[in-house]
């Protein structure tokens, strides 16, 4: 039987694991609001907000933002889209994090995107983005129609800051350290799907049947 209810769900990985690839996909399927941390502290970053001004350094260095800082920002933006289903990308991203969540909103499924480090270095250099939507593109995976411009609005494409190597490695690290506890934290809830394997488009149609026994999928 197909849900009507509200349904919350969260997407975990680490850098480069296709979190954001795979929300454009559950949105397009599903109809799910998306939430992206990463995409929120960079739209702060470029609108020179206090909070982006502070936070920049820690991003560029591939650090984590403190705890108390993003479990505002992003508890706050929730308000906006907690009468629908939605989908969190980027956090919780430690289990202090997850404690903030669960003590508002307790998540149906957390989807776990498990991608080999050596598959993910690659990704990430040959990365575009079009900061304003979120959306992602690969030079090598799914390049824009034109070369440096987003193919919906026609705007120009950036290169993430902290997407050059020796950043990679230290999110990586991060990710190790702080992140991977998070899996382990939703596991013994009962809540953890694991996904994996090296290509977006062989992990997609497992995520797409596991979802569809979750939600109706959209026209
Ligand atoms: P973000 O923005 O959350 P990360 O590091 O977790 O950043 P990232 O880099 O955004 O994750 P992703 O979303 O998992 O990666 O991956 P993606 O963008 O979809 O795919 C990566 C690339 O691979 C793209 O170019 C895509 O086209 C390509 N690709 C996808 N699939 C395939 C494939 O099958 N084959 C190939 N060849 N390519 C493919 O966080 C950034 C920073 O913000 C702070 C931290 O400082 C963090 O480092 N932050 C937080 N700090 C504390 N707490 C939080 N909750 C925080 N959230 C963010
Ligand atoms: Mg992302």
């Amino acid at each position: 039987m197909l849900l009507q209810r509200i349904f919350r769900a969260v997407i975990m990985g680490p850098p480069g694991s296709g979190k954001g690839t795979v929300s454009g996909r559950i949105v397009k399927s599903f109809g799910l609001m998306h939430l992206s941390s990463g995409d929120l502290l960079r739209a702060n970053i470029k609108a020179k907000t206090e909070l982006g001004l502070l936070m920049k350094s820690c991003i560029d260095q591939g650090q984590l933002v403190p705890d108390d800082v993003i479990s505002r920002l992003i508890l706050t933006e929730m308000r906006n889209i907690d009468q629908s289903s939605w989908l969190l990308d980027g956090f919780p991203r430690t289990v202090s994090q997850a404690e903030s969540l669960d003590n508002v909103y307790s998540v149906d499924t957390v989807i776990n995107l498990d991608v080999p480090y050596q598959t993910i270095k690659q990704r990430l250099t040959s990365r575009w983005l079009h900061l304003p939507s979120g959306r992602v593109y690969n030079i090598d995976f799914n390049p824009p129609k034109i070369a440096g411009l987003d193919d919906v609005t026609g705007e120009p494409l950036i290169q993430r800051d902290d997407d050059t190597p020796e950043t990679v490695i230290r999110r990586l690290k991060a990710y190790e350290n702080q992140t991977q506890p998070v899996l382990e934290y939703y596991r013994s809830k009962g809540v953890l799907k694991t996904f994996s394997g090296t290509e977006t488009n062989q992990i997609w149609p497992h995520i797409q049947a596991f979802l569809s026994k979750k939600l109706s999928p959209q026209n």
